[in-house]
């Protein structure tokens, strides 16, 4: 396959890359439809910010012009970040026209990873990923992001599932498809904006090394497929459950209303989780980002 007609690595990414030093790939989704501008543009500054301070490179991945990019510039950040909703959310079925066509595109974790791979990154740090969603029985709205961690190998350090998802059938169908789901320091799922969800990881990690280590194994053994890391928000930064999770019983009953449906859904979900939360959310959304950040430089560092 030759990915470089599509695929242009940043100079410092592919000097890392080439010379063996640690890089962490970053999502755009969540930064044209996962936040608000300008709250957005700062935050993924600060992330590769953080990155850096923790010894590994920032690799954030958007297209641009129907380019794949691993790595962006803070111009091209600012750009996908003023843009917000207008930039087409980006999943593995989108991928193929959005090129093609020669268009933007902001990249899903699902998107994210395929692009990582094709550049040679291992780790991946974002906030949440897409899961099944609540009355999936009905509507079969399950995320591409499973299937991606099911056959593309990054490990992808999260803060683990909000409960605009239903958690325990997202661990159902990561069981199905063979997706190890480690919490890191916890044997507790987090749920997102709050530390325990009530429901078990696979496995329970407390260091980089260790990470590291198992998803060494799983590469070495030729075994296809991510890496789940699960990792729980700091606790000054973790939000009230009652609070929390009334907005977000609110939100889901909205969209219902309104009937949301497809890649709409999970956009809706988050806006109207920070309205309701008066903009506490989105303060939590940070600092949880943040956090996988600085254990996804830390772990590439040990790879
Ligand atoms: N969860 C968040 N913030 C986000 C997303 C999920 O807390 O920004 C984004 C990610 O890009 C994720 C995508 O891959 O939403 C999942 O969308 P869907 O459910 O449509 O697959
Ligand atoms: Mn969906």
């Amino acid at each position: 396959m030759d990915v470089n007609r599509y695929l242009d690595i940043a100079p410092e990414v592919k000097e890392a890359l080439e010379n063996g030093k640690p890089v962490v790939a970053l999502e755009s989704t969540i930064i044209s439809h996962g936040m608000p501008y300008p709250q957005n543009v700062e935050t993924a500054l600060n992330v590769e910010r953080i990155i850096r301070e923790n010894g590994a490179v920032p690799a954030t991945i958007a297209i641009i012009g129907g380019r794949l990019k691993a790595g962006l510039s803070k111009d091209q950040i600012e750009y996908l970040g003023k843009k917000g909703y207008d930039v087409p959310k980006t999943s593995r079925r989108d991928l193929p026209v959005i090129v093609a066509k020669g268009m933007d595109g902001a990249t899903t974790v699902a998107t994210t990873m395929i692009i990582a791979a094709m550049a040679g990154i291992k780790v991946f740090a974002t906030g949440g990923i897409g899961g099944v969603h609540r009355g999936a029985q009905e509507t079969m709205d399950i995320s591409a992001d499973l299937e991606e961690l099911a056959q593309t190998p990054v490990m992808v350090i999260c803060a683990g599932a909000k409960s605009i998802l239903d958690l325990g059938l997202t661990l159902e169908v990561l069981e199905t498809k063979g997706v190890t789901v480690i919490g890191y320091g916890t044997e507790e799922l987090p749920a997102f904006y709050t530390r325990k969800s009530g429901f078990g990881v696979d496995y329970r990690l407390d260091t980089p090394e260790e990470l590291a280590a198992a998803f060494r194994a799983k590469l070495d053994m030729g075994l296809k497929g991510g890496m789940l890391v699960t990792n729980p928000i700091p606790e000054e930064y973790s939000m009230d459950p009652d609070v929390i999770n009334k907005a977000i019983d609110e939100a889901v009953e909205e969209s219902v209303k309104l009937g949301i449906h497809g890649k709409q859904t999970t956009p809706f979900l988050l806006a109207k989780i920070k309205d309701i939360t008066g903009g506490d959310s989105l303060a939590s959304n940070i600092r949880l980002v943040y956090n996988n950040a600085a254990l996804a430089a830390k772990t590439a560092g040990k790879m």
